[in-house]
């Protein structure tokens, strides 16, 4: 019931397609608008454009910053086409519809990303590209809005549907997208400035985000569910490729980026190391003279649990290790590379999706994460805190040999990522027993310490491992029982944050169970 599409203003800072576009909208009989960059690349390609200068009768100024800021474009955009003032009005003063605006938008979020000064960012914030992309989408009854490079096809092929016409629903879809483009453009712009003043709590947020994934489900079948990029292109779930598999899951996502962000503790000059992940928490963290070593070495912590997991790697994934991972079910890998032996082993595992990224995770960058509680979110900085030998504060009359100390930092960089309480022991560079999400600190004691003695039985071992181990808490320990039974489980040395009311109890329990303990000073409380 629409009239065909007779005028379009294209106005682009990301001139991908534009000369394809505007020539198919040409060869469908419609006039072509646009600003100064636009209109040049559309007439150097030998199209027909009318500069938006004349239409307006001012010249761009201002360095661009006033260009389509003018009634004669926002009339043109907003008139309604079946109003009898609005036709008047636009007779009156030589108005004519525009039928389709296609924007986007100066690159605020890449020039903000590629770390540039405050007045350049600044000078990055579009203003009359929004003012005309929410005009549009108000008025999606009658004008189609397309703000991505990647519509461009389907607005041709809606047209062609419709003899150059489009049908109300795609204008509706274009209208909504435009609204989320413009909100996540100032989401981007205001969270900037936060961090630019140094804002701690704005009073007002906005967070936005582009969907990367329509999920099957959440995380249980009965929950809808999708994946969304918030742009970043630090290495990453997000940002990483998949290379074969069915697609990735809402919780295997999620355990995705819980394993890349733990494997990426450790550096790779340290040598190979494997973190395997079930249900967000670790079932396995080692470190190998060879990546099919730490591989091994993560497994042989909880065989049990590792079934159905999902690894990650520190270094791009070898033939051998490729070998080694498909002795059982896997659900992810993911890994900084892959070579041509470890592609084709894994060609044979239909099932396994194998993902990489470019690099590992800096654990020390800043970032903000949210929790959704009922009427809001919590925001807070991401736990980027790390620390080193020389932040450590031995408190007992035995300080640790190198081993225990090597052995602590390792059981303590692990022990941030398991969800708390956490209790973590490590023997030689791998884990030997994990206590996650336990109500009770000692109850995690006793599970990891459990744990370690099923997988002796398992391995047909004299002894479990964590004989002779060294053993890390997330928080302190408020009583001296989770750090005996950490002893009695054959721990040797103890690190924790301290601080407690009764650190002295428990520094006293140490010196008599013949413990090394170290104090971190921080904590990793992860909920
Ligand atoms: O500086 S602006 O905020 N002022 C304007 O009036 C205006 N109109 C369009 N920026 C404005 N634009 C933006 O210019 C568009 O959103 C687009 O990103 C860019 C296209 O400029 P050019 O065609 O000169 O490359």
């Amino acid at each position: 019931d629409l009239a065909p599409l007779r005028r379009a203003l294209l106005s682009v800072s990301d001139k991908t397609g534009l000369v394809d576009l505007g020539r198919a909208l040409s060869e469908r009989g419609v006039e072509l608008l646009s600003t100064g960059g636009s209109a040049k690349s559309l007439r150097d390609a030998g199209l027909d454009v009318r500069d938006v200068a004349e239409v307006t009768g001012f010249p761009e100024m201002m360095d661009g910053r006033v260009k389509t800021l003018h009634p004669m474009v926002h009339g043109g955009l907003l008139a309604l086409r079946d109003n009898d003032d609005h036709l008047a009005a636009m007779n009156e003063h030589g108005i004519a519809p525009i039928d389709l605006l296609v924007v986007n938008l100066y690159p605020f979020e890449e020039t903000v990303a590629k770390g540039a000064d405050y007045d350049t960012c600044i000078e990055n914030i579009d203003i009359g590209g929004p003012a005309m992309i929410r005009a549009a989408a108000k008025n999606h009854a009658f004008v189609n809005v397309v703000v991505d490079v990647e519509d461009y096809d389907a607005l041709l092929a809606d047209m062609d549907q419709h003899n150059g016409a489009t049908c109300p629903k795609f204008r509706k879809k274009l209208a909504q997208k435009a609204y989320a483009r413009t909100a996540a453009y100032d989401a981007a712009v205001s969270n900037w400035m936060a961090a630019a003043i140094g804002v701690q709590a704005p009073r007002r947020r906005a967070i936005a985000g582009k969907l990367a994934q329509t999920l099957r489900y959440g995380e249980n079948p009965h929950q809808q569910a999708s994946f969304y990029t918030d742009g970043s292109d630090r290495p990453g779930v997000a940002t990483a490729v998949q290379h074969q598999g069915k697609e990735l899951s809402y919780n295997n996502i999620n355990d995705t980026d819980a394993a890349f962000e733990l494997v990426s503790e450790f550096l790779p000059s340290g040598g190979p190391a494997c973190a395997i992940i079930k249900h967000a928490n670790p079932c396995g963290v080692a470190r190998g003279d060879t990546l099919v070593q730490a591989y091994s070495r993560a497994f042989d912590c909880d065989r049990t649990s590792a079934f159905g997991g999902i690894i990650a790697l520190n270094q791009p994934l070898d033939g051998a290790t490729a070998e080694e991972i498909s002795q059982i079910f896997t659900e992810v890998v993911i890994a900084p590379g892959a070579d041509e032996d470890a592609r084709k082993i894994f060609a044979a595992k239909k099932n396994l999706r194998l993902l990489t990224t470019d690099g590992l995770a800096d654990p020390r960058t800043a970032a903000l994460t949210y929790r959704q509680v009922s009427g809001g979110f919590l925001v807070q900085d991401k736990d980027n805190g790390t620390i080193d030998a020389s932040d450590l504060k031995v408190v007992t009359k035995r300080a640790p040999t190198d081993q225990e100390l090597s052995d602590m930092l390792f059981a303590w960089k692990v022990a941030k990522h398991v969800k708390s309480n956490a209790i973590v022991y490590v023997k030689d560079g791998a884990t030997v027993g994990v206590g996650a999400g336990q109500m009770s600190r000692v109850d995690s004691c006793r599970i990891a310490a459990r744990k370690a003695q099923d997988m002796a039985e398992t391995l047909g071992l004299p002894t479990p491992l964590t004989n002779g181990s060294v053993v890390a808490s997330d928080a302190f320990f408020p009583f001296a029982d989770g750090l005996l039974t950490a002893a009695e489980a054959g721990a040797t040395a103890v690190i924790h944050p301290g601080g407690s009311m009764r650190d002295d109890e428990v520094i006293a329990a140490a010196d008599k169970a013949g413990l090394a303990m170290v104090l971190t000073g921080m904590r990793h409380f992860r909920h």
